[in-house]
């Protein structure tokens, strides 16, 4: 059960942060808007939210979801692989202390951005990607370890459509997990239920459930009816200007 997000909307510079994909550049005043309506989407779930400044100088930091890893039984700031957002988990820390007075990190050699990890209640898959490495993805596994969590690895690595585990896999509770298809057929995901995503809806598999909601992306109809004929309570959100960035749904938010 989740009970508060932290949440940062988009700097004047977003435009300027990272993206592998084609989509355009975004429009900042539109991303504010989505950025919004995500966050009364999240009131609405029944969260209270923790707004944080905009911080110009990170224009990818309102993709808080990458600076921390926060589980029922601790919080682990992370160490972002891309050198542009490593400063960004200095900016968040106070903010977590609050909530976590004993924080673990991940330290160098090693990267994780938290868009690698995905809780499927309380077996953590850990993505090694290109912002996260082994290193990385090992020491967190330790610490999940030591918290008496269970783990397995998924390297995404060799899949070019893939920046982050979650980019193509989302816990759904119930067993159930919303898949892309290059991520379907491996071993660790085998024994659980998987919700394809249909070619050219790749997009919809990042989305977030929060308590007894599901927040998907606007504008995938294919995976909008398969969720709700699967009982789900769907809220959908617009999500254009974040695309463009490579961001999606989990990215926005911290949820505990
Ligand atoms: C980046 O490349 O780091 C940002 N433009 C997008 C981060 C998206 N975060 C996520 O998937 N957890």
């Amino acid at each position: 059960m989740f009970t508060r997000a932290i949440v940062r909307p988009p700097g004047p510079h977003f435009q300027d942060g990272l993206t592998t994909v084609n989509l355009g550049i975004p429009d900042v005043a539109l991303a504010l808007k989505q950025h919004e309506q995500y966050c009364q989407t999240l009131l609405q779930c029944g969260l209270n939210l923790i707004r944080l400044p905009a911080n110009d100088g990170f224009p990818d930091s309102t993709f808080v979801e990458d600076v921390a890893v926060i589980t029922p039984r601790g919080c682990i700031l992370t160490l972002p692989g891309a050198a542009s957002r490593a400063g960004e988990v200095a900016t968040i820390k106070e903010t977590l202390t609050d909530y976590f007075p004993d924080l673990f990190q991940i330290e160098a050699p090693g990267t994780l951005d938290g868009g690698d990890i995905c809780d499927a209640d309380g077996h953590y898959f850990i993505g090694i990607s290109k912002r996260t490495n082994e290193a990385g993805a090992q020491q967190l596994a330790d610490i999940l370890l030591g918290m008496g969590y269970s783990t397995s690895m998924i390297d995404v690595r060799d899949i070019p459509t893939i920046l982050h585990l979650k980019t193509g896999m989302t816990w759904l509770g119930d067993g159930r997990l919303a898949v892309n298809e290059v991520l379907a057929g491996h071993p660790a995901l085998q024994g659980y239920e998987l919700i394809h995503t249909a070619v050219g809806e790749e997009y919809a598999a990042n989305c977030i459930r929060v308590n007894d909601d599901l927040i998907i992306a606007a504008g995938f109809p294919v995976f909008e009816k398969a969720v709700l004929a699967l009982g789900y309570r769907v809220i959908l959100v617009g999500m254009s200007e974040f695309s463009k960035q490579d961001g999606g749904l989990s990215c926005l938010s911290l949820r505990f």
